[in-house]
């Protein structure tokens, strides 16, 4: 899988994808990401990206060539199956965009700015508008990170057995149950005694009536799905 990350701001997006899984899966191959910086695409002699907006009004617009001028670029290069905005107004992310998203081949991610961009972008390019959740970030990439976490530890090969994504929180949208590990006894707090029992299928029913338990409590928004 290819990902391409058009910002302003490349430098925030470095750090997330030089370190642990998002590095193995880049080194080992399953994902090539790219970061493109739109100031290196504006042809203003100030090399600005933004601009006042039409009708007056307090912010800057992103401008529309610099981007455009990329996103063409790469549409020439290779096909993409999405075109995605990250912006605040966006649908909201859940795995199973992320599933859907983690099945294509080459997608394009936008990270937004200032008061947003000049919504012809919207109509003529962009295929998808995502939002990581009801607050407002300063800008799109720390968005666009965590959609492209999100969507490579889902890539084949990436996690191994005891990692895997399929037993994820979300997957079967159920919360994971409590773990622990040594010491069985620490300041007289024990670890539940099913789970030193060795009783395998017992230990199986406990933790799927925890996850039940504890998604009703805390998500019964998911638990009704
Ligand atoms: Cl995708 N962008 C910004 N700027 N803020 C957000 C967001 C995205 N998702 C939630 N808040």
């Amino acid at each position: 899988m290819r990902i391409d990350i058009l910002t302003i701001l490349p430098e925030l997006l470095e750090g997330p994808f030089s370190a642990s899984i998002m590095k193995r899966a880049q080194d080992k191959g399953h994902v090539d990401i790219h970061l493109h910086n739109i100031r290196d695409y504006s042809t203003d002699k100030h090399k600005n990206v933004d601009d006042y907006q039409y009708g007056g009004g307090a912010g800057m617009v992103m401008s529309i060539e610099p981007i455009v001028t990329i996103i063409e670029k790469l549409q020439k290069e290779r096909f993409y199956d999405d075109v995605i905005f990250m912006t605040p107004d966006g649908t909201l992310l859940e795995q199973g965009v992320c599933n859907e998203l983690s099945l294509k081949k080459n997608l394009i991610l936008l990270c937004g700015h200032y008061k947003g961009i000049d919504e012809r972008i919207r109509e003529h390019f962009i295929t998808k508008e995502l939002s990581i959740g009801s607050y407002v970030l300063s800008g799109g990439e720390l968005a666009a990170a965590v959609l492209t976490d999100a969507i490579v530890r889902l890539l084949p090969g990436v996690l191994n057995n005891e990692t895997s994504a399929l037993t994820d929180s979300f997957q079967d949208n159920l919360l994971s149950p409590p773990v622990y590990t040594r010491p069985p006894e620490y300041r007289g707090w024990k670890v539940p005694k099913i789970l030193l029992s060795g009783n395998f299928p017992e230990i199986e029913k406990w933790r799927e009536k925890k996850a039940q338990e504890r998604t009703q409590e805390r998500r019964p928004d998911l638990f009704d799905k």
